[in-house]
């Protein structure tokens, strides 16, 4: 196999905001390695793109299964040049004196330790192969401000802020671009997800609002991604126009 364009890896690509990128990206010829824990969703997905396609099914939070995973690439999928580091959620809406400490943990596995684990696998390779390459940390408003009953997940997402800005800067000699995406209220599985399953109370996030959709946040990746060789965007805050803060928002 031939592969002329850059290699993009896209963690959490099963739904939302990841799926949607893995489409405009694919639209582009772009090959892509797209990963979630859900095999059949990435079949699925797979099936549908008109571009060259690896699927990896694990569980980011799991260190070796990241590890094995993209540590023993297929040698024609070794040379990943953009990273979406994308899989994330929230996990219950509490304040701290009864939040479920299961909750935080898998959202301090998943957002803050898998995000290193999936960075920390690929980019000596990038490093050592002189090429440069892109990191795009998918965060959120939360990684900006924080808001009532919200602190682990804004915790996880300040840390996520954080460390695209390390990245940043330990990567500037390696010409390895770090873009940071902030966006506030997008409707995906999200909600579904936080609430476990409760799709009732995960409508009322969006509730009176046209909130953003993940195609929305795709775009901005695919831009962010596409700009010339010497020009990074360092850091993205989206909301929808009916949103002006984590707290305020215009609903009708
Ligand atoms: P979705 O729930 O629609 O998608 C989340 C994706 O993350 C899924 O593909 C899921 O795949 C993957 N994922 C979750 N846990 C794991 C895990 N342990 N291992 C591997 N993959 C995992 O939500 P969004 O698309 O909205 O979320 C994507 C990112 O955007 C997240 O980081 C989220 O925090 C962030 N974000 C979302 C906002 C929103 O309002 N929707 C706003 C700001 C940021 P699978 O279940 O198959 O593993
Ligand atoms: C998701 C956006 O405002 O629900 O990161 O935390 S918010």
């Amino acid at each position: 196999m031939k592969i002329h364009k850059p290699i993009v890896l896209i963690t959490g690509a099963t739904a939302g905001i990841g799926a949607a990128t893995a489409k405009i990206f694919a639209e582009n010829g772009y090959p892509l390695i797209l990963t979630g824990r859900r095999q059949a969703r990435l079949e699925a997905l797979k099936e549908g793109l008109n571009t060259e396609v690896l699927t990896l099914c694990f569980d980011v939070r799991e260190k070796e299964a990241v590890k094995n995973n993209l540590l023993n690439l297929p040698e024609a999928w070794k040379n990943i040049e953009i990273i979406v580091n994308n899989a994330g959620l929230a996990a219950g809406l509490a304040p701290i004196q009864s939040g479920e400490v299961e909750d935080w943990e898998q959202m301090i596995d998943t957002n803050l330790k898998g995000l290193l684990y999936v960075t920390h696998s690929l980019v000596p390779g990038m490093i050592e192969r002189g090429n440069g390459g892109h990191i795009i940390n998918v965060a959120s408003i939360a990684g900006k401000e924080v808001y009532p009953n919200g602190n682990v997940y804004c915790a996880t997402k300040h840390a996520v802020d954080a460390l695209s800005r390390g990245m940043r800067m330990d990567l500037l000699p390696h010409r390895i671009k770090v873009t940071n995406i902030a966006p506030g209220l997008t409707e995906t599985e999200f909600s579904i997800v936080r609430f476990k399953g409760d799709v009732a109370k995960a409508g009322t996030v969006y509730a009176g609002i046209t909130p953003l959709y993940a195609e929305d946040i795709a775009e901005v990746i695919w831009f962010a991604a596409t700009r010339p060789p010497h020009v990074t965007l360092n850091d993205i805050v989206i909301m929808p126009t009916a949103q002006a803060s984590s707290t305020l928002v215009n609903r009708k």
